[in-house]
């Protein structure tokens, strides 16, 4: 499924986000920077240890990055020029800002990808695994935040791609998408 956001196409497929030929992938990190299971473990994985060496570098410049926010590196050994590493809200039952934190992380990483010119971008479901947010609200806050950032701040993206590791995920990305408001 795909729409067309001013000159930007946005995408959702189902996949593996490690094997995207985009300029930059975003990981779905935590805090520390230093690593864990889920999507973060299958970049790293894939990306070789030239990503965590770079972590660390950032670790040791400002400690980790709080949660809303992101930092970039290199891609390692991935065909992606950077990975940008966004920390999502673990979720606590959805009074604890959740919703605007995750369209934080979201934001946080376009803007990245912006300041590095890149052209593409692809994002797992940000928060929606071990942090437990759940998928259908999680969708609709992320493409909210994406068009929201699309239309709204400069950049040089011509192509955001959600990629979606279960069938069940991006039926609820498509069901959220399909439900954007015009407006
Ligand atoms: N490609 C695309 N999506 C994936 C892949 C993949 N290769 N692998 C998993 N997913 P999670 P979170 C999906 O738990 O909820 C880590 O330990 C997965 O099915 O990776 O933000 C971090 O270090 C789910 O839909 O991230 C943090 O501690 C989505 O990616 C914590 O988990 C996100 O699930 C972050 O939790």
């Amino acid at each position: 499924m795909e729409t067309m956001i001013g000159k930007t196409r946005l995408v959702l497929l189902r996949g593996d986000i490690t094997r995207q030929s985009v300029d930059a992938i975003v990981n779905a990190a935590n805090s520390t920077l230093l690593g864990g299971g889920g999507v973060d473990g299958a970049i790293h994985r894939a990306g070789g240890p030239k990503i965590l060496e770079e972590c660390k570098q950032i670790v040791a410049r400002q400690r980790g990055c709080v949660t809303g926010d992101a930092v970039i590196t290199g891609g390692g050994n991935l065909s992606a020029k950077f990975v940008i590493h966004a920390v999502g809200p673990f979720w606590s039952g959805g009074d604890r800002g959740e919703d605007g934190l995750l369209a934080s992380a979201y934001r946080s990483s376009l803007r990245l990808a912006a300041a590095h010119r890149a052209t593409s971008i692809a994002f797992p479901s940000i928060s929606t695994g071990a942090y437990r947010f759940p998928v259908e609200r999680a969708a609709g806050v992320a493409l909210r935040a994406v068009r929201a950032f699309l239309r709204a701040e400069s950049h040089t993206l011509l192509e955001v791609r959600f990629v979606l590791f279960g069938e069940a995920d991006l039926a609820a990305y498509e069901t959220a998408l399909a439900a954007l408001s015009p407006a």
